[in-house]
């Protein structure tokens, strides 16, 4: 572990990941508040629109009724819903805390109780509480470990009491709950008890955050169980192998991630707890060799994890497919988890890098712009035009084209508010030589260092429309210290301009300003923001030959609406790029010059082909990927064809 590591000590962060040591301290959404801008919208759209939505969804979807049921002793007659259906209740909890915590709604607050009551009364006496197992007529408790979900939705009940904690401490029965249901997992599963892991990892996650927030050590020696058990093959062996619930390897041991992406960017999310708190260097070490490897080898340009449909799992090295891409959204959060935890841990650029590109081109692009429909998972080439989802059914998970209100599996819209609830935890941190600056959004901030100093600072953007960010000090300070600042690494040729200094130019990384601030003194950081093109390493068999158009942090695409009004045609297949012509900005939109190739019509697509006569260049506009879709039924592609 880092020589610089420092120790939590001070009140409870209202923050997701609060680690007993690391290198960076996170601030929570006490400290932090996002003000506006591209994340302020998303979060005032998740508040007013998703919450209610996913409200009214699991009440009519039966499955916040299954603990009703459960309570008057009716299962499991008239119990609907998948068998992790309790989780989506816990997420949803979850989301609710942290959006209390973050604006003290009052309606938010009466319905979390509600739902707080419903889910309390359906716990059994000895703290048991699921509503698919347990009773005469379901299957015995714990007895499908490998599918049964039982302690993956535990996991997220006690995400959700933490959250609860952190943002309102006692005010209600949450955590108790989770402390019940807890007791009994580390009774069952200790380490004389049942020796085996969960199918879907998520409980080690919960259970760390739970010791950190209770004090209680037997919940963070259970969290270590489960991780150190996981890779003995303690699961059964299944089609696609242990891998899909990384059963194959000790986590210890494995270099990159594999299998099920959400199941293992949990699984090296709730790693990395237990290795921090308990100071393990070797397995610290491991998961992050394993997050280098899947990040440079794993991961699509938009950030999204998985390229396998069938089983939601990650591929090989370099398998990436644009157009069989699965990236679930979910797997997206999961790898922010992942990554802010070892930011915490080592303080790298790198992984608020990640975390930003996955939130603006992943986490973004799932719901639509009225926070009532979701993408499952998120293609990054739509050859025919989506079929609209009908707006009062339930969709199949990956079968929509455009987004759906709510699938038969529907983990995503509840991940994605939770995550939009408590995204302002993700923008900044402390350590002792003061206050890191890692994703830009126009916010206020206000906490006090180690030192004693109260810091006051606001930051105003307009990011990413544009690149100007500046930070100014709302406080003078009496003793100088360290503003840092994320330089992306994209933004080759950023400018640092810092009261007393002369305007400098800054290498992608982090930029640090150390003085004693003066009210009013602004830092401003001008990150280029000039479109460009990306080149796919060759080995990304997928889209050797094809080009990516990003601007600042954002993912661009093209779309069939827009190549028809471009005279090019909605055939998005049929169309190149001319490489030669950066890619520039007009009137606010991003324009590439395309040409349509004209390939004719054959009996067979291989040798000898027409190749076609290319139609005059036309200026054709992009659109940002999380935009996409959002003007109806359209083909796109991210990755272009060059030449
Ligand atoms: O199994 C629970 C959740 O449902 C997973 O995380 C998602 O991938 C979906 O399969
Ligand atoms: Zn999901």
């Amino acid at each position: 572990m880092s020589s610089h590591t420092i120790t939590t000590t001070s009140a409870p962060t209202a923050a997701p990941a609060v680690p007993s040591t690391g290198r960076l301290r996170p601030l929570g959404i006490d400290a932090v508040r996002i003000t506006g801008g591209f994340w302020g919208r998303r979060q005032s759209v998740n508040a007013a629109a998703t919450l209610p939505h996913i409200g009214e969804r699991l009440e009519s979807e039966g499955w916040l009724p299954n603990f009703d049921l459960a309570a008057s002793g009716a299962l499991p007659h008239g119990r609907r819903g998948r068998e992790f259906s309790d989780s989506e209740i816990y997420k949803y909890l979850e989301a609710l805390a942290w959006e209390i915590g973050r604006t003290g709604d009052a309606s938010h607050e009466e319905r979390f109780r509600a739902v707080v009551a419903r889910v309390s009364a359906a716990q059994e006496p000895d703290g048991y509480l699921n509503t698919h197992f347990g009773r005469e007529g379901q299957g015995a408790r714990w007895s499908d470990l490998e599918w049964g979900h039982e302690l993956y939705c535990l996991g997220h009940l006690f995400q959700a009491a933490v959250a609860r904690e952190r943002t309102r401490p006692g005010a209600d029965d949450l955590l108790a709950i989770a402390r019940s249901a807890a007791d009994l997992v580390c009774a069952v599963f200790g380490e004389d008890g049942i020796q085996s892991v969960c199918g879907h990892p998520e409980i080690e996650v919960g259970l760390a955050e739970l010791s950190r927030v209770t004090g209680e050590p037997r919940y963070a020696r259970q969290a270590r169980l489960f991780v150190d058990r996981r890779g003995t093959g303690s699961l059964a062996d299944i089609e696609w192998g242990r891998s899909y619930y990384q059963d194959d390897v000790p986590v210890r041991e494995a270099e990159v991630l594999r299998g099920h992406a959400v199941r293992a960017n949990y699984l090296a999310a709730g790693a990395v707890d237990v290795a921090v708190d308990t100071g393990d260097g070797p397995l610290l070490d491991a998961l992050r060799t394993q997050w280098a490897n899947t990040v440079a080898r794993r991961t699509y340009i938009t950030g999204g994890q998985g390229s396998h449909h069938q089983d939601e799992a990650f591929g090989e090295d370099w398998e990436l497919p644009s157009d069989r891409a699965y990236s679930e959204t979910c797997a997206s959060i999961g790898s922010i988890m992942f990554a802010w935890r070892l930011m915490l841990a080592d303080g790298g650029a790198q992984y608020a890098d990640l975390i930003e590109r996955t939130l603006y081109n992943v986490v973004a692009t799932s719901p639509a712009a009225d926070g009532r429909s979701f993408y499952y998972a998120n293609t990054l080439h739509q050859r025919v035009p989506g079929i609209p989802a009908d707006p009062d059914g339930t969709s199949l998970r990956a079968s929509s084209s455009l987004r759906a209100p709510w699938f038969e599996v529907s983990c995503c819209p509840t991940n994605v508010a939770r995550t939009f609830a408590s995204l302002t935890a993700y923008v900044a941190t402390t350590d002792d030589q003061g206050l890191q600056l890692h994703q830009y959004a126009a916010a206020e901030i206000d906490t006090t260092l180690p030192d004693g100093q109260r810091v006051a600072l606001t930051v105003e953007t307009n990011y990413p429309d544009d690149g100007v960010v500046r930070v100014i000090a709302g406080r003078s300070s009496r003793a100088p210290w360290s503003l840092t600042l994320r330089v992306p690494s994209w933004a080759e040729g950023a400018v640092l301009r810092a009261p007393g200094e002369d305007d400098r130019v800054v290498a992608p990384g982090t930029v640090t300003v150390r003085r004693a601030f003066e009210e009013g003194d602004v830092v401003e950081l001008d990150l280029p923001m000039q479109p460009r093109f990306t080149h796919p390493d060759p080995r990304i068999d997928a889209v050797r030959g094809c080009v990516v158009v990003e601007r600042g942090p954002e993912v661009f695409a093209l779309e069939s609406v827009d190549s028809a009004a471009a005279a090019l045609g909605e055939d998005v297949s049929d169309l190149r790029i001319d490489a030669s012509v950066p890619p520039h900005e007009t009137g606010g939109r991003v324009y590439v010059r395309a040409v349509r190739s004209n390939t004719g019509s054959h009996a067979w697509p291989y040798g000898g082909v027409d190749v076609g006569t290319p139609s005059a260049p036309q200026e054709v506009p992009l659109v940002a990927y999380h935009d996409w879709a959002g003007r109806g039924p359209s083909t796109m592609r991210v990755w272009i064809p060059a030449s």
